[in-house]
Order: C-alpha cells, then structure tokens, then sequence
C-alpha cells in the first residue's frame, strides 16, 4: 500500500478557551438556552455545531480546490448509508478529540455519557449500507473527489425491542430533534417524473403528461481523517410538486391537495428492509428511480456548469452503482443525453458504458432485482423503451457473435419471459457497466461460475474482484481506544491511514509483556460490556468467561440457529458433567430480523428462550450464559466488537458475498470461528490457518452435497447429542407453555431439506468449539493468535479496497491541498 497520503494536519489548532467560547455561543444563539437551563442533549448539540464549523473551512477549501483542479470525479449511488455516530468521527479526523473532552469537563459533564445521546441514524439494512460509509470515510481520508448520492429517508430501520422473547419494531423517527449535521440545499431541486407517456416527434421523444414529484438537496460533510480534504455526502429528500398543488387548491379542494402532497412525498418516507422481495413493490421503484434522477441531473447540471460540453463528459465523471437499486442511472443517463441534451443514441451509449460501473453484493436469487414488464410501464414509460432499445442491440450483436445459439439468447436477455415478463436489473448493469466486481474473492469467482457465467464469456475483460474492507479510523481508534493506544505506543499512530504498518506489530508478538499488554486491554473492555450488559439488559456475566459473539442481521443462511444448537449442546454437556473443569462461556447475540421474515423472527424467539432457560439454571451458574442486545446499529458494533474473544462467522460457504464484521472482530484481537466462506477465506490467507478456527464443509463439497441427496434425518439419527438437542427444542424444553412452539423450526430441518445445512456442519463445528475452549485455557497461546490476526490486517482497510477502485475502475487521482 502506497503511503503517498500519510501526513500530519497543520491547521492551526483552537486553544480550549476559545472551543469553549464556542460551544457557549451555539447554545445561546443557536440553540436559545442559558447555559444552567439547558438540556443533555442541547448542549451535545452546540458542542457539535462548533466542531461543525472547524470543518466547514475545509468543505469549502476542498470544493474550490475540486473546481479549480477540474479532475475527474466519482459519484458513489447508494440506497443506503450507515454512516453511524458523527460527533467523535469528525474529532478525531481534525484532531480536536482530546482538547473537547477536556473542555466538555470543564463544563461539568462526562464527554463519553454525552456522545451517547447523539442520533445514529440508520439509513442502511446492514453490511452494504455500512460498506457505503467506509468508503465514504477512505475517499475523503485518501483526498479522491467523490461524492456519496442517497436518500434521506424520514423513517431509517426500524427500533427493535424484544418482550417476551419476541422482536417487535418500532418507527426509527431519527429527525425528531433536528439533525444538526445536514446543510439543506432548497435551492439544489430537480423535477423527478413519473407515469404520464411518451411523445415521438420528429424522431425526438418527449416524456409528457407525468406526474411529478421535487427532489431537494440535504448534504452532510464526510472528514478525511488528518487531512483537510473533506467530500460531500448528498440525500434527497422529497417535496410535493408546487404546481400540482396549486391546481387542486384552486378547485377549493384543501383537503384532498394536502392528501395528495402527502402521497408524493412517501417516496423518501421509510427504508425498505431486505426481506423477501422487492419486485412489485411500486414504490420501492419508484424510490429507486427518485435516488437516480435527482443524483444524474445534478451531476450533469454540475459537469455542465464547469465544461459546457458533454463529450468529455466520462473523462470527468465516474458513477458507481452500490447493487442493483441504483441501476436505473443507466436508463436515466441515456435518457437525460438524448431527449434533453440531443445527443445520439450511439454517443449516449458509448458514455454510459464508460462511466458505469457495479458492485455485486449477493448471489441470493431472491435478492435480485426484476421488476414486472408492465409496472415498469406505467411508471417509467420512456425507460422502457430505453430498455428495450439496449437490450435489442446487444442481442443482435450476441446472436452475430454466437449464431444459432437461442438458449444463449433467452438467457441474456434482460427481459426474462419466463415468469411473466421481468426486467432483470443486474442483467442491465452486466450489458453496459465497463467493469462488474464481487466482494470477496471467493463471491467473485461463483459470481462468474454461476449468475453471470454467459456474461463473463461475452465480456472476458468485464468482471473482476475486489474484497472488500473497513476503517480503521472507526473500527479501531474510534471503538477500542485502549487497543489504538497500546498500538500507537509501539508503532506510532501513522497505521491509521496506512494499515500496512500494522505488520511492524509482528515483532512484538513473542513478547509475553505484549501479550500479556493485549490481554488487559481486552480484559478492560469486556469490563465495559458487562457494565452495559448489566445496566440494559439485567443480566450478569462474568467478564473472566469467554465472550462468544455473533452480531449481525438474523437470516437463515448466516446460522445463528447453528450457534444455538452449540449453546444447547454446551449447555447438555454441563448438565451431565458437572465436575468437569468447563471454560465458562458469554455466548452474545445481535441483530434484526425484517419485519416479515417469520422464520428469522423465531429465531430470535428461540435464542431468547434458550437464554431464559440457561441464565436460571442454578446448576449452570456463571459457566454458561446466553445474551440477546436488543436493536443492533453501528454504535452497539462500536460497543461490543472490541470486547469479543471468539467471533462466529458461520455461513454456509456459498451463502456469505463477503461479510465485513469478520474483519472488524479479527482486528479488534478476537479469534474468528468460521466456515471457507466470503472473506474468511482471505483472513484464514492472512493471519495463517493456525489463527483462526475452520470448520464445515467447503464449497465444492456443498455443491455435492446439493447435487445427490442430501439426508438430515441421517444425521440427527447418527448423532446422539444432534438428536437430543433437536428434541428438546421440538419438545418444548424451552418454552414449556407451548411446546410445540418450535416444530416448525425443528421439522424444517429433519424434513423440508434443512436448506442451509445446518446438519451437515454440526458435528465439525461442535468439535472445533472444543478447540477453542482448550486454546481459552492458555491466555498466552490466546493473545498469540489474537496478535497475529492483529497484525496480518492490513489488506482489510477500507483505504486498500477504495485505492484498487480508484486505480482499476474509476481512475481518478487525489486533489491536491
Ligand atoms: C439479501 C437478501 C437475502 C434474501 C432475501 C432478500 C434479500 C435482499 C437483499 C439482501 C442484501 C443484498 C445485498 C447485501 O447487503 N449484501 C451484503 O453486502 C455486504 C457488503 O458487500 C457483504 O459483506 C455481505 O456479505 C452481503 O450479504
């Protein structure tokens, strides 16, 4: 990894005085409060309105210097970004983190109770929107003009809460204060058209009689981390369409106008969960085609104002399509060109294809976009017609290129007449984006043996992979404090924004005193966590225990019901051997489940279950405890990944595109338990197979498995504990008051296929927890393997994955400052 960013900041530092000063003024003529009557979160507000304008300064340095170095830029189009907490983010970036924690001392509060009441808002479903926003945070640190493009949606994921063991949600209404970190732009709105049809004359189309909806401008600053480059992140939000308004209005209709106005404005009201499927869901396109329209028209309309010309057009301009919701651009694009801007089908297109490119997330076929030939029509009238247009072309020339070939025609074809005609969004993006990348090398490899197998023969040079990776500026120095500190004290602190330094670290790693270094910083945190355990959830754990933990969205492929069928196992073995000397065990859980997923919701049930049983279990004690924290977001990662020992990575191979938690735990000095799947595979290749626990099987053994016939009764008659463990939650050990309760789960596995082979994997994952808990035994043979996950991370910095995308993609270069 180059280190040609690496540097120190030289803006002049405020003196603490004059931040105080600062923050007094926001609250009295910002906020409007004298300082003895204001609130918690009044003040946490003025503190970060002052850190605001530190970094405005250089939001607008940054601008004009983009402006007058006129270099080409990325726009990274998103439905989602996590962005997390901003407040200790943008401190630490400017330097400024201790001299605020001072002066908010000073003022009589405690700076780390106070952060605790910012907003995280939750824009984002999980892996991909957190993605998007460490990617945000290495353009910016590695000074590459980008921008973000996404919506702000009123309503982001929503709260979860668990009674009686059972999720329920509530509405994320994250604006209900305000948010102090966005500048609204009314000023910065685009027309979004809907419905209405197409006019032809002259050969010019015109899209006429739409129903329109305005799009309007809220940007966020995004830091660099030590730099003075700072890049925008830009959300739409929706407003009614004046015009339309005023019509109804004049019919004296009051009423029925505020109605409608309400209507229009539902497009950027609430974050769609990924739970079954999107297609058909109107107005999920119609959000989609919202993000694409407001974001392509602003950057035309900003390439315009610089250039008045639109050949150069990809020379300036890269766009990046986050997945397949933002892949409307593409028609959008082509449309903008050509109806309104009177180029050529054929120069449009050559533009699009240069400046597009897409990420695959997932191979799920679930998950793939397709929407229906006829609600496409109504909605976006001209870009079908578009569709159609690309999709005619590129199979005259395929039926050119391979004659005779009409299966091959069938499956390339964006328009899928199998299922009643659906437009296939990823087969759009494969057809004109010069390059399609998966997550992981492994992803990336099934991704051209399997969903894009014939466009990877049509377009040899198309597909690539780049694995993805996270910050170590949130992730580490942010989260974990203490580990950041011990670093620092060895190596420096320029591993920030150069990961590869971490691997000086491996020096120290036969030092006992290192270890032993790294073990109490790790003993400190899980301290903490027990603190917050016992403070939110009124459970006791043992913070000497090893603290197993699995934190992210409950599906069935991630097998968190595999975890349990371990926790369950565990919790048997105990019971029959109560002498044996047991390493006690935290076992932590995390996450949501959609809304509709009902299985992933029992799940969640079960899990709380299993832990009401075992917690009052007075024969287990402290050997043993089962732990579900309610309403997983970035800050609860923040809070509970530097205190994990063992991190679950479980997935079916196959099943996990890429993962990125596993990085943030193996980082964070825990040892990951996990199957060949995504990037484990790369972690395994980094820290060294003897770092990191293995099991399951791998994927060509899955593909077997599918192939023949696979028999999970075979197992669970084969496998005494399997089948004892199996029984009782059919059985109802664990919800006496309804014992059937969990049949379905049960009988799901025994007898509908157990789909993602929880019953194949049992028995290696079992023993390879007995592995784990003999290493637990010697702390220093522990901390040996936990440095040497440490050190071996740097490939997983977010900054090498966005340095691959600028060189081979985007091909952009940083501004200079
Ligand atoms: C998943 C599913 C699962 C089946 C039901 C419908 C559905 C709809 C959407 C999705 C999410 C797809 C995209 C996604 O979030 N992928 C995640 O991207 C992360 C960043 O690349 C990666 O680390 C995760 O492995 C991948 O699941």
């Amino acid at each position: 990894m180059s280190t040609n960013f690496v540097r120190e900041c030289h803006s002049p530092l405020m003196t603490q005085e004059a931040l105080k000063d600062a923050i007094i003024y926001k609250l009295k003529f910002v906020i409007g409060k004298e300082p003895y009557i204001a609130t918690q979160r009044e003040w946490l507000e003025s503190i970060l309105l002052a850190a605001r304008d530190r970094i405005v300064e250089r939001w607008l340095a940054t601008n004009r210097a983009e402006y007058s170095q006129q270099l080409k830029q990325v726009y990274y189009l998103s439905m989602e970004f996590l962005l997390g907490r901003s407040l200790s983010n943008t401190l630490i970036s400017m330097d400024m983190y201790n001299d605020v924690t001072q002066v908010v001392s000073d003022l009589g509060f405690d700076f780390e109770q106070l952060v605790e009441q910012e907003t995280d808002p939750g824009l984002g479903n999980g892996g991909l929107g957190r993605l998007a926003a460490c990617f945000l945070d290495s353009l910016a640190t590695m000074n590459l003009p980008g921008y973000g493009y996404g919506i702000r949606y009123e309503y982001g994921m929503f709260k979860q809460a668990i009674r009686n063991g059972q999720q329920i949600e509530f509405p994320d209404d994250w604006l209900a204060h305000g948010n102090p970190w966005e500048f609204p732009r009314p000023e910065n709105r685009y027309q979004i058209q809907y419905e209405g049809h197409v006019v032809e004359q002259n050969g010019r189309y015109h899209w006429a009689e739409t129903n329109d909806i305005i799009a309007v401008a809220y940007d966020q600053i995004i830091p660099g981390y030590k730099t003075e480059a700072t890049n925008t992140l830009r959300l739409w939000s929706a407003k009614a369409s004046d015009e339309f308004d005023l019509q109804i209005f004049n019919d004296g209709e009051y009423y029925s106008a505020i109605k409608k106005k309400n209507e229009s404005e539902n497009v950027s009201r609430v974050l769609y969960p990924n739970d079954s499927t999107y297609s058909g869901k109107e107005l999920r396109l119609k959000q989609e085609f919202f993000l694409v329209s407001a974001s392509i028209q602003d950057i035309l309309s900003r390439h315009w104002l610089m250039y008045q010309n639109w050949d150069n057009l990809s020379e300036k301009i890269a766009i990046h399509l986050n997945d397949t919701h933002p892949v409307l651009a593409i028609p959008e694009l082509m449309r903008l060109l050509i109806d309104k801007h009177q180029l050529s089908w054929q120069k449009a297109l050559v533009q699009a294809e240069k400046i597009f490119s897409y990420t695959n997330h997932t191979l799920m076929s679930e998950a793939l976009e397709a929407w229906p030939v006829e609600m496409f029509r109504k909605i976006l009238p001209r870009h079908l017609q578009i569709i159609y247009q690309i999709n005619e072309a590129f199979l005259q020339d395929i039926s050119r290129k391979f004659p005779h070939d009409d299966e091959l025609l069938r499956r390339v074809s964006i328009i899928n007449e199998e299922h009643g005609k659906l437009i296939r969004m990823a087969w759009l993006a494969a057809i004109i984006c010069h390059k399609v990348n998966g997550v992981s090398a492994l992803h990336s490899e099934l991704m051209t043996d399997s969903l894009f197998a014939d466009f990877a023969r049509i377009f040899p040079n198309k597909f690539c992979n780049i694995t993805n990776g996270i910050t170590p500026r949130r992730w580490l120095a942010l989260a974990n404090p203490d580990l950041t500190t011990m670093i620092n004290s060895y190596i420096g602190h320029q591993w920030l924004i150069d990961m590869s330094q971490l691997s000086e670290l491996k020096k120290w790693v036969n030092y006992p005193e290192f270890l032993e270094k790294l073990q109490h910083v790790k003993q400190s945190n899980k301290h903490k966590l027990a603190h917050f355990i016992a403070e939110t959830q009124n459970i006791v754990i043992n913070p000497d225990a090893l603290f197993d933990v699995q934190i992210k969205r409950i599906h069935e492929y991630k097998r968190q019901l595999l975890n349990l069928l371990h926790v369950i196992t565990r919790y048997n073995r105990i019971l029959a051997n109560p002498k044996h000397n047991w390493v006690p065990r935290v076992v932590i859980f995390s996450g949501k489940a959609a809304s509709s997923y009902s299985a992933a919701k029992k799940i969640i049930h079960l899990i709380n279950d299993v832990a009401t049983v075992i917690n009052s279990d007075e024969r287990i004690g402290c050997r043993l405890k089962v732990v579900f924290i309610p309403n997983y977001n970035v800050s609860l990662a923040q809070k509970i990944i530097p205190a994990a020992d063992l991190s679950e990575q479980i997935s079916l191979a196959g099943t996990e595109a890429s993962g990125t938690g596993n990085m943030k735990f193996a980082l964070n000095g825990a040892l990951t338990i996990g199957t060949l799947d995504g990037a484990n595979i790369e972690i395994r290749e980094h820290v060294g197979q003897e770092n990191i626990f293995i099991f399951g099987h791998t994927i060509d053994e899955v593909k077997q498995i599918k192939q023949g016939y696979y028999h999970p009764r075979w197992y669970y008659e084969n496998d005494s504990e399997l089948k004892q463990v199996i029984d009782q939650i059919a059985n109802g050990y664990f919800k006496p008051e309804f014992p059937s309760f969990y049949q379905d789960l049960t009988n799901n596995l025994l007898y509908a296929g157990d789909q993602y082979l929880l019953f194949a994997d049992y028995r290696s994952y079992i023993d390879t927890q007995e592995q784990v808990d003999n290493l637990y035994q010697n702390s220093l043979s522990w901390q040996y393997k936990v440095a040497n996950n440490i050190c071996n991370m740097s490939f997983f910095s977010a900054d090498r994955t966005i340095q691959t995308y600028a060189e081979q993609i985007w091909h952009i270069k940083p501004i200079i400052l």
